[in-house]
């Protein structure tokens, strides 16, 4: 199949700076293997805010990027969407294009974080804390106004989660979305959330859309990520996750790799663990 790839170039969503060179860096990747790139940028007199008391940082730049990046996949329907982040702001578009054209899909969220926050209840007002809740259409409608579609909360599916906010559970308990913990994936095996997982989102739907956040792995192999989380999954345990969604790709209808940041990789260890996470799906797609 032909793939769509997208190097989407922010780090509006986050007061860190650094995850649109991850986008970049990918991106210049793949092209030097002859694939092509898309590259979405923010505009450049784009100036980000890092105001802590604003809670609704940069939410025009990510309207306006989000809004490109939905309308870039939607014109490209017959492609798999390979979408390179970037802060984790950006799965709010991709996973809607795909639902648009799919007609109802489920998603897997890798993620250290459950990225379930609304403007009432972020604390940092970085937006990419809020992007999942934005997928379900559960509040935060300001960051979907390019769509009225939404991924149902019943095939959602958290997997990796190891910091939750107070608040951000109880909007995770209102809209009944299953998370498997780090602990879970320890206690259960990761076979058996994995399976759950895409019964979950699969359960009359037109396939999944993953979403990998780089910060669901450990910190000691993976340190280039902004918001870095103690006690994550091993290299081991990620590969062996990564292998079954491998194994499921009929599933998998589109997918991104997010919050990559050079700026805090030690000698390129997230790098080299980002290209081969591509380069195994590439063979998987197109072969
Ligand atoms: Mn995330």
């Amino acid at each position: 199949m032909q793939t769509l790839i997208i190097s989407a170039c922010t780090d509006a969503g986050v007061h860190i700076d650094g995850a649109n060179l991850g986008a970049y860096n990918l991106g210049k990747y793949l092209e030097q293997k002859n694939n092509k790139i898309i590259y979405l940028k923010n505009p450049s007199n784009f100036i980000k805010e890092k105001e802590p008391t604003n809670l609704r940082k940069n939410i025009t730049a990510i309207n306006n990027f989000n809004n490109e990046l939905y309308n870039t996949i939607l014109n490209n329907p017959n492609k798999f969407p390979i979408i390179l982040g970037g802060d984790h702001s950006i799965s709010i578009a991709s996973a809607l294009a795909s639902n648009k054209i799919h007609q109802n899909i489920g998603i897997i969220w890798f993620d250290a974080h459950t990225d379930y926050n609304t403007f009432k209840t972020t604390i940092t007002g970085n937006i990419h804390g809020l992007p999942l809740a934005a997928i379900n259409g559960f509040y935060n409608k300001e960051l979907t106004k390019f769509t009225d579609n939404y991924i149902n909360p019943k095939n959602t599916v958290i997997i990796g989660a190891r910091s939750i906010d107070p608040l951000e559970k109880e909007n995770l308990i209102k809209n009944n979305i299953k998370v498997f913990t780090t602990n879970d994936i320890k206690e259960l095996g990761f076979s058996n959330v994995l399976n759950e997982a895409f019964k979950i989102a699969t359960n009359n739907t037109n396939g999944v859309h993953l979403s990998f956040d780089l910060d669901v792995i450990d910190p000691s192999f993976a340190p280039g990520v902004s918001i870095p989380e103690l006690n994550g999954l091993s290299l081991e345990e990620t590969l062996k996750i990564y292998n079954i969604f491998l194994d499921n790709i009929s599933k998998i209808v589109s997918f991104d790799l997010v919050e990559y940041n050079p700026l805090k990789d030690i000698n390129n260890k997230t790098y080299n663990l980002a290209i081969d996470i591509i380069n195994k799906l590439l063979i998987k797609i197109t072969k």
